[in-house]
């Protein structure tokens, strides 16, 4: 059924709850001299780019693969639309490896056709700490679809992990593969109901209209929260501590150093928002919380072509209670002008949900791991870990 994926070392559908096979890696490291030094063939009309995103009239390439290609929802209706500035934000972390960015040209035009990137990451899994390579946009052109190009891809972007001494990888799908470690759900929360229904994103609910429906969608003017604020340059030491010691808590999350908190959460306009509590009494950081920016494309509509949409990122609470924190998020968010603030029920995100009026999304987001076998299938509130 899985041709390409029975293939790979990762948790099989038929071990599914054999509890004799061990959590960890399914197979050990081999010596790099061993790691094949070429790259994988293509066929024989294609070539491998490797892409230098900072480079402006590559990273629109890239920019215009995804915009025209990229994931869409079940009824083709939105495609998601990362803006260049997020991708050079998305793939140039701290220790990245402009090697994991990889192109697929036409030969004879040089147009790029396909598209997958590895970042590096350490990831916690229970107790260990393993260096992995995080997989994301991996992205074949609508006319090359179905001619077994992204197994090709995958394996090369494996061998070029392998060349950096990493044999992990975590990556997040809307499909199913073998096999999830987790399957979580998108919950909305709409910002803008009015323009979410006209173009066909959410619908009138029974016994519904319009008025009543913006009414109930309607927050402050302003966040009620005393202290807080943007986060700043400054507070980099203090939010990682934060962070650390909050996400200790989930089977599976980020191990994040300063250097990572500076370039994942330190805002970047447009890109990522970060917001903190700082206590007016005694200037201590007590909650923290963050979202990130990813519009969609709104295809086929004669009103609408772009819906502005708030990824619900890392949150924090000590002090502050979480739903007066995330609804803080979600008036800022209003401010700035988006139309939806979306949120995935991970971590403690189901503590907030229902009564901040998300509703479930009908797109579900499952976690893999490669590499790596993990016993039984996690609850979305084990994981501490959200990719973009
Ligand atoms: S998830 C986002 C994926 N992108 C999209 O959905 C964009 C729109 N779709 C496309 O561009 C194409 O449909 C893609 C497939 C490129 C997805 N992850 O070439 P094919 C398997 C993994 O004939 P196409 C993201 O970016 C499929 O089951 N495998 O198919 C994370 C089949 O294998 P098998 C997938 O439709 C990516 C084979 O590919 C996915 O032309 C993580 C068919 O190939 C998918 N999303 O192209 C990648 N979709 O026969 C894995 C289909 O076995 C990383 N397939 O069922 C693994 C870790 C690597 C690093 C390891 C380091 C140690
Ligand atoms: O956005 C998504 N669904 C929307 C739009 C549905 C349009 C018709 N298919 C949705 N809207 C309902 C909102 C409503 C608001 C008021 C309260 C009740 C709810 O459900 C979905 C997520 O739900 N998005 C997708 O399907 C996009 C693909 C998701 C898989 C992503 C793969 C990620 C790639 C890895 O990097």
């Amino acid at each position: 059924k899985h041709r390409f994926w029975e293939t790979q070392p990762v948790g099989q559908f038929k071990d599914l709850g054999d509890s004799s096979l061990p959590e960890g890696p399914i197979e050990p490291p081999t010596p790099l001299s061993d790691v094949r030094p070429d790259p994988y063939g293509l066929p024989s009309a294609y070539e491998w780019s490797t892409c230098d995103i900072s480079d402006p009239s590559v990273c629109l390439e890239v920019y215009t693969l995804l915009t025209n290609n990229y994931v869409e929802d079940d009824e083709n209706m939105f495609r998601f639309n990362y803006s260049k500035e997020f991708l050079q934000w998305a793939l140039r972390p701290p220790g990245f490896f402009p090697s994991w960015h990889i192109g697929v040209r036409v030969k004879s035009t040089k147009k790029l056709v396909a598209f997958i990137t590895g970042i590096p990451a350490r990831l916690r899994v229970r107790d260990e700490v393993v260096r992995m390579a995080e997989i994301n946009f991996l992205c074949v052109h609508k006319k090359l679809r179905s001619k077994r190009l992204a197994p090709v891809m995958i394996k090369e972007v494996t061998r070029r992990v392998h060349l950096e001494n990493i044999w992990q990888a975590a990556y997040t799908a809307g499909v199913v593969l073998p096999t999830p470690i987790a399957t979580c759900r998108y919950w909305h929360r709409s910002l803008n109901p009015k323009k979410l229904i006209d173009v066909g994103f959410s619908r009138l609910g029974a016994r519904m209209t319009m008025s009543r429906t913006i009414r109930l969608y309607k927050l402050p003017d302003a966040t009620v929260t005393p202290g807080f604020r943007k986060m700043e340059l400054r507070d980099v030491p203090e939010v990682t501590r934060l962070l650390r010691g909050y996400l200790a808590r989930f089977a599976v999350a980020p191990d994040f150093d300063e250097d990572d908190v500076e370039h994942w959460l330190l805002p970047t306009e447009n890109v990522v928002d970060s917001f903190l509590v700082e206590s007016p009494v005694t200037h201590e950081i007590t909650d923290f919380c963050s979202f990130y920016t990813l519009p969609s494309s709104i295809l086929n509509n004669p009103n609408y072509t772009a819906l502005k949409a708030a990824y619900s990122y890392y949150n924090v609470t000590t002090k502050t209670p979480l739903l007066q924190l995330i609804n803080d998020a979600l008036i800022v968010a209003k401010q700035k002008d988006y139309d939806v603030f979306n949120a995935l029920d991970v971590m403690e995100n189901e503590g907030f949900l229902k009564e901040l009026k998300f509703g479930p999304g009908d797109g579900q987001l499952h976690y893999y791991l490669y590499n790596y076998r993990i016993r039984n299938a996690l609850h979305p509130s084990e994981l501490g870990l959200v990719l973009l």
